[in-house]
């Protein structure tokens, strides 16, 4: 998998949506504490990969994959964020980057679940752009030992509104569910800033004229 730590110009809403092109690109960037599986996720979901002695991650890049959403190309950048003691979130100018955000915790660890409240969605609320998309992860659920069973997280990112999802990158189970579920939500969220769209057979353009965009 490539990763890239070269300069990404900021998102302006997008004035059209040309999905015909390929040409819509969607930013989404994982957080989450240290050791909890986030590169291990994009590994997973880019290459179909998994590491079982994967380095920590320093700093923030992107990994690029093509994917399809309803017939249409999108461009889908993954940003890897280190969860180190020093690093307790992507900075201002690093959410101006992106759609959404995907909060990873680890099952088999309380203080990765925890933290979401203390860190991770203070950090979104500090920093974050009022448009980002959250999605909760918990991951490692093939793991035997789990600290956090699915019910109370679940309750708990009802209470928020935010979806939650369990996962395994050494599995891969629920992965592309997962990843492409914060897809579609940072795609609608495009599609309700722009204000007219070029889609040709794209299914969003009903709730696009719904929406009282003008198709081109
Ligand atoms: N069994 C199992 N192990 C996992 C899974 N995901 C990650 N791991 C392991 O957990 C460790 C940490 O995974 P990473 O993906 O590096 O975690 P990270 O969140 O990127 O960590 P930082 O970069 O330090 O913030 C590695 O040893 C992975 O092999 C999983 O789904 N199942
Ligand atoms: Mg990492």
């Amino acid at each position: 998998m490539n990763g890239n730590n070269g300069e990404v110009r900021p998102h302006q809403p997008y004035k059209t949506v040309h999905f015909r092109q390929g040409r819509v690109i969607v930013d989404l960037m994982l957080i989450g504490e240290y050791n909890a599986g986030k590169s291990s996720i994009i590994r997973r979901f880019v290459d179909g990969t998994f590491d079982d002695s994967l380095c920590y991650t320093i700093g923030c890049s992107f990994y690029v994959k093509n994917v399809c959403l309803d017939r249409s190309d999108i461009k889908l950048r993954l940003w890897d964020t280190s969860g180190g003691e020093r690093y307790r979130g992507p900075s201002r100018s690093e959410y101006r980057h992106c759609h959404g955000v995907i909060i990873v915790y680890d099952v088999t660890n309380m203080k990765s679940f925890e933290n979401i409240a203390s860190i991770w969605l203070k950090n979104i609320e500090q920093n974050g752009t009022s448009d980002l998309v959250v999605m909760i992860v918990g991951t490692k659920c093939d793991l035997p030992g789990r600290q956090v069973d699915y019910v109370t997280a679940k309750k708990y990112a009802d209470r928020l509104n935010v979806p939650l999802m369990e996962i395994s990158s050494l599995t891969g189970y629920g992965i592309d569910r997962a990843i492409m579920s914060a897809v579609t939500m940072a795609l609608d969220k495009i599609i309700q800033n722009a204000s007219s769209i070029c889609e040709g057979e794209y299914v969003y353009a009903k709730r696009k004229t719904d929406n009282g965009c003008q198709l081109s």
